[in-house]
Parts: structure tokens; C-alpha cells; sequence
């Protein structure tokens, strides 16, 4: 059975009613925010280094990174959710399961940001590789123009960025064709990558099943944006990167596209 856009949608929206109505906290929290103007997801291009949007996430990274471990928040700690050197850990690849899971991850740094700055007018800005295929310049420095630590910089030891700063994404995994090629494949499991091999059930050990076939959306820019980055982008702790929430920002975006 393929699943189209379109039964993606419906049940999609039966099963948010069902949380809303079965009255779980979280789920209400979010019903009641539709309520309000949620702040809206803006494009990181043109936003400057002291843009009150990039100044909001890169002091959330920084209160994230001075945190102890046994701190909830803590950058690394975090991060462990998706993966650290010992593999990867709850998050999908090579499963369908990959959009809905990095689109939930992503909210909830989000909500966290929101919660450490008491900025609420913070949405997690998109990098779109395929309008601006040169890496965000307010990521490329160690320091920000007035001086202070650019915690947007990644200076864990031994672990930097590869992809020069002056060289586009090549058009062959960012370009519009390829955007064109992904928002044409009807199939969700053509777009957003398979169900694993043999599921037959909704038991939540599918979800970190790695034996779907990836989508065009993750084997192509997904993938190789995250590989071309280098340092730790393309590993599972990819996360420790600030970077990763603007690349997954628009990951989601394009999803949100297609739908
Ligand atoms: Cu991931």
C-alpha cells in the first residue's frame, strides 16, 4: 500500500484529535498555543549576527554548553538523544520515521531556547541550501564582531568543519532540480524515506529500525549537506553542531511544502 500526501494528512489529523481529546498534558499545551500567533519559522538568510533571533539561539546555546552534565538541558547530554560516539540512539534514518522524529526533536530545542531566554518570539530560523548554498556566515566565526564567544562556532577539540566557508553546496544535492525531483514524488515513502524492511506492526522498537530506503529528501541534500559540513555533522552526534536545527529547520520546511 502506498501512502500518499494526502492519507498522511487525514491520519494525521485523527490522531492529534485523539491526543488532544484523551486530554494529555503536552498535547493540550500545544492546542491551546494554535490559539495564540505562534512565531513563525523565518529563513536565516539576510538575518544579521545581532538579529535578536540569531542573538536568542546562539545565548541558548551558550547557557546549553556551560551546563553541567547533570543538568537537564545540557548541550551534550541532549544531543545523546539523538546519538553520541558509541551510535546512534532513538533517532530514524533509513525509515519513515525520519521526518516525524528530527520535526519533533527540532520543537522541542526549539521550545527550549524559548524556555532559557524567555524570548517566545523565537522560532527556530531554516537554512535553505538551495536559495543560499554557502555555509550562514553567523556560524564561521569564533567570535561575534563585538567580541564575545560565538558559541555558533564549533570548538570541541579535534572536531571541526571542513566545508570552506566560500564554496556553495554543489547544485547536484542542493539545487532546484533536486528540490523539483523531491516535491514531485507523490509517494510519502518515495519522499520521506520507507517503512523498515518487514514492519508489521506500530510497536515503537520500528522506530529505530535503519532497513527503510531513504527518500531522495534524506539520501541527497540531507545526507550530504550533513557530510560535507564535516566535524561532527556527519556523525550520530551530529546535534552538537548548532547547525544541525537550521539544516533540519529546512528539512521540515520542504516536508511542510510537499504536504
Ligand atoms: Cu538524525
Amino acid at each position: 500500500m502506498s501512502i500518499t500526501r494526502r492519507r498522511v494528512l487525514l491520519q494525521g489529523g485523527v490522531i492529534s484529535a485523539g491526543l488532544i481529546a484523551s486530554s494529555i498534558p503536552g498535547m493540550v499545551a500545544v492546542a491551546r498555543a494554535q490559539n495564540r500567533q505562534l512565531p513563525l519559522r523565518r529563513s536565516l538568510q539576510g538575518l544579521a549576527w545581532n538579529d535578536p533571533i540569531i542573538a536568542t539561539y546562539r545565548d541558548a546555546v551558550g547557557i546549553m554548553k556551560k551546563m553541567s552534565t547533570s543538568q537537564k538541558f545540557n548541550w551534550i547530554k541532549l544531543s545523546e538523544i539523538h546519538g553520541s560516539s558509541a551510535g546512534f540512539k532513538f533517532c530514524p534514518h533509513g525509515n519513515w520515521y525520519f521526518l516525524p522524529w528530527h520535526r519533533g526533536f527540532t520543537a522541542t530545542y526549539e521550545r527550549i531556547v524559548r524556555h532559557l531566554t524567555k524570548n517566545n518570539d523565537f522560532a527556530m530560523p531554516f537554512w535553505d541550501w538551495t536559495a543560499n548554498p554557502r555555509m550562514p556566515q553567523v556560524f564561521l566565526s569564533r567570535r561575534t564582531p563585538d567580541g564575545k564567544t560565538n558559541w555558533l562556532f564549533v570548538t570541541d577539540r579535534g572536531v571541526q568543519r571542513t566545508w570552506p566557508r566560500t564554496r556553495p553546496m554543489p547544485s547536484n544535492i542542493v539545487g532546484q532540480n533536486v528540490l523539483n525531483t523531491i516535491l514531485a514524488a507523490t509517494p510519502y515513502e518515495i519522499f520521506g524515506t520507507s517503512r523498515p524492511r518487514g514492519q508489521n506492526s506500530l510497536d515503537p522498537s520500528w522506530v529505530t529500525r535503519r532497513t527503510g530506503t531513504q527518500g531522495v529528501l534524506e539520501a541527497t541534500p540531507h545526507n550530504n549537506v550533513q557530510n560535507n559540513i564535516g566535524g561532527w555533522m556527519p556523525t550520530p552526534s551530529s546535534p552538537r553542531d548548532p547547525i544541525f536545527f537550521m539544516h533540519h529547520s529546512n528539512v521540515d520546511r520542504i516536508w511542510d511544502l510537499w504536504t
